[in-house]
């Protein structure tokens, strides 16, 4: 019995020194093998990981290595997503360049990460801020702009007025620049857009080609993004506009709405602060001009505005109800947006929250018109707020009686019937929520948009000989405001079409684009160009994506439209990035605070038999709080070195894979890393002991006793499930089957030491030997994704050639899983020379074929067929040769 324990902090480092030199994870395009592209969303370099950030990469690595032994080319890339504001922030607080920060923690995590033990193919790492994967997004954008996938419009910002600048949404805190502290107003520019709202319908039934391999939740996610709506135009007609209002918007006012049943409930009209009639309107009011500004003040963001008080102002004007001509009154509304629908509505205080709150302030009636179900007419009351449900509909006339679904087709009917003009009052609309992208950023650290200005000639396209357009290095962030901008030379350019003098653009892309096609770029080899058709044709989609929820919506859906831009664009061939989507659950800690309320790292605290926390190494009480997830800010955070010098990277690894499912939160404990190192060193040692009791892997034997063969079928039911939990991601399930696998596996072997031990050495059957020899050969392969240096080193124990990190995944024999068998002996001639484990409910036939299969038959007959097989089921089987 081996008493050694197993190294790890030794081992790790070896190994994967080992690896890198033999560079076995480098992945070649030309491989015949089958391809699988296993993915990890790319980390952006902040600054140090914690082992909280480990567990999706770990995920990864357990699927790529699984993939490799199962026979696939694995390729199982890394980069860097680069570019981005916390850079700006760190070279304003530091007095450095942004470039020097991210690639001085781009070394830092690269350490860090390889220090998991991760299968990852280096040879490809990218980092969005390199010239060479911007200017490739350089030349996809100019495609964009000239298919038609890119324009320029005028949009709103939010402006830092005292600092003068723009600022990003996360730079606006509580309606406020963060630096300055100055109240943030709205301001027109012109942007650049990509035209994403134009593929909303594609992008909606592409979610149906990803059911079963992407979270319901996340399909769910993009669907209420992308927010299709049915509803209908409706115009209003006007009554008492101004004489001089341009013609345009003098005669009436088009509204959207998805709630046409509620009709005889509108008590006013609502138009944004954008709308042409209120411009036009305020053209001649400076109370109303005054009105629209106040709208302006506070951020772009949608959460923000719709999260505003309800503020109206009453234009004077009514519009005419198109049943029945009633007048409502026609308000200036802040909760109505530019960008949505017709930019106009009708309000139904009674069945709508923001109406009835509208209506409340400005005391406009209140006219319930949907009943909900078994409710009294004469007492049902909205008073207390609107009634948002499904119902019947009263106090509307024609509609009285009808549920709601059959007044919405009456009222489109209706109007689609009733002219004005020379047009329907009523039109059926399609809309979405979907907006289209902006991405322009006023920022420095980010890639340039390749467009010059021109005077004469308006915005221009760097030719593609000056690709890339670079950053300029020699910037400073002493001033706020994008240092592009007031750069001395960078900026200023003669117009490549006409020659005159001309101005850089100086706004760079939003982030989102850099991780909108970086899984493309991993798949052309390294050193060549950055997007090959062939190169990811061969490799997209990815087959197993893996990130945080966070992600459900921006990353994954312009990812999305990205791909399938290119597509029309015939850059490549595939419409959707990634087939499987899993969204990993995150690693909560506790958080531990001193007697001054001060944050403090796990490792200054320590924890007393009786339940209370100390500070180390003295007797100053530390109040323990609940598990969150883990954060630089709260110090509840583990650093991946400290872990693997004491416990060791597969424990680490053991245990975020443990006990938890994956899409669920895991708490880190030290009992629980204990715990996993414990069950290193357990596996060590049952290979150890196998190895003690039996030296060299033995022939098969001929035949297998009872004992041997139910060690057999557990070790070959290992594999099995195991493959099939590692193949649905249900990684603690694994592990759990490992667990109770090892039990079962230790008490074969001290069984065989005593048998052994009783009567005397070498008295182990050879039955016996084989069956402890693969199951301790089939518990490292089992375990290798996982814990992939301890797989090596028993793979030395074991006298096995090659590394783990390469061999094939065990072959199940299936005839060990069939529940129900039973053993016939085999007579050859009258003579017993073995036995078959077979199915109890199979048929004499296939009992025929599985005998037939054997070795020892063949042996037995020199290859001839025999003369014939009679099969007494359930008994015997005579061979007649
Ligand atoms: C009348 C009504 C009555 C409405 C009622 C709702 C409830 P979705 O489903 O998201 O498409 N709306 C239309 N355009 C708008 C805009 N530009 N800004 C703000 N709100 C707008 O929402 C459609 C509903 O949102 C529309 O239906 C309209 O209000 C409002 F009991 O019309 B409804
Ligand atoms: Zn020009």
């Amino acid at each position: 019995m081996s008493t050694e324990r197993y190294n790890a902090r030794e081992a790790e480092p070896r190994w994967q020194k080992i690896w890198d030199e033999r560079g076995i994870y480098r992945t070649r395009n030309d491989d015949p093998r089958p391809k699988y592209y296993v993915l990890e969303m790319f980390p952006y370099p902040s600054g140090r990981i914690h082992i909280g950030h480990g567990r999706n990469y770990v995920m990864g690595d357990v699927v790529a290595r699984f993939k490799r032994m199962k026979g696939f080319n694995v390729l199982h890339p890394m980069g860097w997503d680069a570019f981005g504001l916390p850079a700006e922030n760190a070279a304003i607080e530091r007095n450095t360049h942004p470039g020097v920060w991210t690639y001085e923690n781009i070394a830092t995590m690269r350490e860090q990460l390889k220090l998991l033990g991760l299968s990852l193919d280096w040879s490809r790492e990218i980092a969005t801020c390199d010239p060479s994967y911007y200017g490739e997004q350089q030349r996809i954008f100019l495609d964009f702009l000239k298919g038609g996938f890119a324009y320029r419009r005028e949009s709103e910002v939010n402006w830092d007025p005292v600092d003068n600048t723009v600022l990003a949404n996360e730079q606006v805190i509580d309606g406020r620049g963060w630096r300055s502290g100055a109240l943030v107003e709205r301001r027109k520019l012109a942007q650049w857009f990509f035209r994403i709202s134009d593929a909303s319908e594609e992008l909606l039934a592409g979610l149906d080609t990803l059911e079963h391999r992407w979270p319901d939740k996340v399909r769910l996610m993009q669907r209420n993004w992308i927010g299709r709506s049915e509803g209908l135009h409706v115009r209003f007609r006007l009554a008492g506009v101004p004489a001089d209002l341009p013609q345009d918007v003098r005669d009436e006012v088009r509204v959207y709405t998805t709630r046409p049943d509620t009709l005889f409930g509108a008590s006013f009209l609502a138009l944004s602060p954008g709308h042409p009639l209120s411009e036009a309107l305020a053209a001649g009011r400076p109370e109303l001009r005054a009105f629209i500004e106040e709208c302006r003040r506070g951020g772009t963001s949608t959460a923000e505005i719709e999260t505003q008080e309800k503020m109206g102002f009453d234009t004077g004007l009514t519009a005419l109800h198109p049943l029945g001509g009633d007048p409502v009154p026609v308000y200036v509304a802040n909760f109505v947006l530019m960008e949505y629908g017709t930019g106009a509505i009708f309000g139904c205080p009674a069945h709508d929250q923001r109406d009835f709150d509208f209506a409340t302030k400005y005391g406009l009636p209140i006219t319930p018109v949907v009943l909900p179900p078994d409710t009294d007419a004469a007492t049902f009351s909205v008073a207390d707020g609107p009634y948002e449900g499904d119902g019947t509909l009263f106090n509307s006339r024609f509609l009285d009686g009808r549920p709601v679904p059959d007044a919405k087709q009456a009222v489109a009917l209706k109007l689609e019937n009733e002219i004005l003009g020379n047009a329907p009052v009523g039109e059926r609309a399609i809309n979405y929520r979907l907006r289209d992208w902006g991405i322009s950023r006023q920022r420095y650290w980010g890639c340039p948009i390749p467009i010059i200005h021109c005077e004469a000639c308006g915005p221009v396209p760097v030719p593609e000989d000056q690709l890339p357009v670079r950053l300029p290095d020699d910037v400073t962030f002493d001033q706020p405001g994008n240092p592009l901008d007031r750069h001395p030379t960078w900026k200023h350019v003669d117009c490549p079409q006409c020659g005159a003098k001309a101005r850089r653009e100086t706004d760079t892309m939003d982030t989102f684009v850099d991780s909108s096609w970086y899984f493309a770029r991993f798949a052309s080899e390294p050193g060549t160009a950055p997007l090959q058709k062939a190169a990811a044709d061969h490799w997209l989609p990815v087959d197993q994506y893996i990130g945080g929820i966070e992600h459900a919506i921006l990353h994954l859906l312009y990812s999305r439209f990205f791909i399938r831009t290119l597509q029309k664009l015939g850059r490549l061939s595939v419409k959707e990035p990634f087939a499987g989507l899993f969204t990993q659950g995150m690693i909560v800690h506790e958080t531990y605070k001193d007697a001054a309320g001060k944050w403090l790292f796990p490792e200054e605290v320590e924890k007393r038999a009786d339940g209370t926390a100390v500070k180390l190494g003295t007797d100053e009480p530390v109040s323990v709080g609940a598990p969150e997830k883990m954060s630089k800010s709260k110090k509840n955070v583990v650093p991946p070195e400290v872990v693997a010098d004491t416990y060791g990277v597969d424990a680490a690894r053991w245990f975020m894979l443990s006990d938890t499912p994956p899409e669920r939160d895991s708490e880190w404990t030290d009992r629980g890393i204990e715990g996993a190192w414990r069950f290193a060193q357990r596996i060590w040692r049952l290979v150890g002991d196998a190895v003690a009791l039996v030296p060299a892997d033995t022939a098969k034997p001929e035949s297998f006793g009872a004992e041997s063969t139910e060690l057999r079928r557990a070790t070959h039911r290992l594999a099995a499930q195991v493959e099939e939990d590692v193949e649905r991601l249900r990684f603690n399930v694994a592990v759990a089957r490992v667990h109770s696998f090892a039990n079962q596996f230790g008490d074969a072997l001290n069984a065989a030491r005593k048998a052994g031990a009783a009567a005397g050495k070498g008295a182990l059957a050879p039955d016996m030997a084989f069956a402890l020899r693969e199951a301790a050969a089939f518990l490292v392969a089992v375990t290798a994704p996982m814990v992939p240096h301890l797989a090596e080193e028993c793979w030395i124990l074991l006298g096995r050639e090659g590394l783990a990190a390469t061999a094939s995944w065990p072959a199940v024999d299936l005839s060990l899983l069939v529940e129900d068998t039973v053993t016939l002996p085999i007579q050859i001639n009258g003579k017993r020379r073995g036995e078959i484990a077979v199915p109890k409910d199979a048929s004499p036939a296939e009992v025929e074929k599985a005998v037939l299969a054997l070795d020892l038959i063949a042996q037995a007959l020199d290859g001839r067929p025999p003369k014939r097989i009679i099969v007494v089921p359930q008994r015997i089987v005579n061979v007649v040769a």
